[in-house]
């Protein structure tokens, strides 16, 4: 159980179903066991103890990740939203637009299927895909798992979709570059408001599906007021991942990206 939010991940075991250890399996299974109860004597001091345990060992992990992708040159985005903003939809468009431009490898989390990763996989870019079972995010060292399987080409994007939740991903940091975290339209524009830890710890939001607003009353000035309030630097592309609208701009930060990481990697 992760005692920082509560979730049914454990982020030691690497296991199947079955409780098996897999280095091979084109799935990462986790966090499949039933959840333990919290028994009376753990008071909150020692809850707090454990909860900066477990940050602090992702934080080791996610320093290995980010060690790992500066020597190659790889750019990495964790990109966090609620479930159904549109991350898959995005990344699917935005791989098929960079149209081999670019060496691209995609980590998929999602609690259960394969779906995700079998939609990128059409596009013929890799796919792995991570099920967290209960848990609510991705954690660093699963990523380090699934780096040694997908293992992404020196200088390529590497595109990490967390599982579908505004509040936990935001406080596992995996080794990325950046989080983008993706609000859409048909959510209101009051969730920056409501979940500030994600808006706060992204650099970069994308607001999609903006094809829809003109059915809808949402007010794209009032959502940017209310995230620049949280987070005032945040860079903001609105887009829409159906129509291609506003591609443009969000390919040319991802390219200046992978340029920087690039030029930074010692090309190990
Ligand atoms: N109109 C419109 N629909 C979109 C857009 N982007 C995604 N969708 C739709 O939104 C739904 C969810 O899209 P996904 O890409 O699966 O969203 P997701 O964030 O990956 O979902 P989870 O992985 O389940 O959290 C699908 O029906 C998409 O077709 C968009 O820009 N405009
Ligand atoms: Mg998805």
């Amino acid at each position: 159980m992760c005692s920082v939010c509560g979730c049914g991940s454990d982020s030691v075991t690497l296991e199947n179903g079955a409780g098996h250890t897999h280095h091979h399996a084109s799935a990462l299974r986790y966090g499949f066991r039933a959840p333990k109860t919290r028994s009376p004597e753990q008071g909150e001091t020692r809850l707090v103890r454990i909860e900066q345990d477990i940050l602090a060992r992702n934080d080791r992990h996610a320093e290995a990740n980010r060690e790992h992708f500066r020597q190659r040159g790889i750019f990495a985005l964790n990109l966090v939203s609620s479930p159904g903003s549109g991350k898959t939809s995005l990344l699917v468009r935005t791989i098929r637009e960079l149209g081999g431009r670019y060496p691209m490898a995609v980590i998929e989390g999602d609690q259960q299927t394969s779906n995700d990763a079998e939609r990128i996989r059409e596009t013929g870019a890799p796919a792995l895909q991570i099920n967290t079972g209960k848990g609510c995010h991705l954690d660093a060292h699963m990523v380090e798992h699934a780096l040694q399987q997908l293992d992404p080409a020196a200088r390529s994007l590497l595109l990490i979709e967390n599982v579908g939740n505004l509040v936990c991903p935001a406080s596992f940091d995996l080794g990325e570059a950046h989080k983008v975290v993706i609000l859409s339209v048909t959510e209101g524009e009051d969730k920056p408001l409501k979940y500030p830890d994600m808006f706060a710890a992204a650099d970069v939001m994308l607001l999609n599906k903006i094809d829809l607003l003109p059915y809808l009353d949402f007010d794209v000035e009032k959502a940017i007021d209310f995230v620049r309030r949280v987070n005032p630097d945040i860079r903001i592309f609105k887009i829409s991942a159906t129509s291609g609208e506003g591609f443009s701009d969000w390919l040319a930060w991802l390219a200046s990206g992978l340029s920087e990481a690039a030029t930074a990697g010692t090309g190990a």
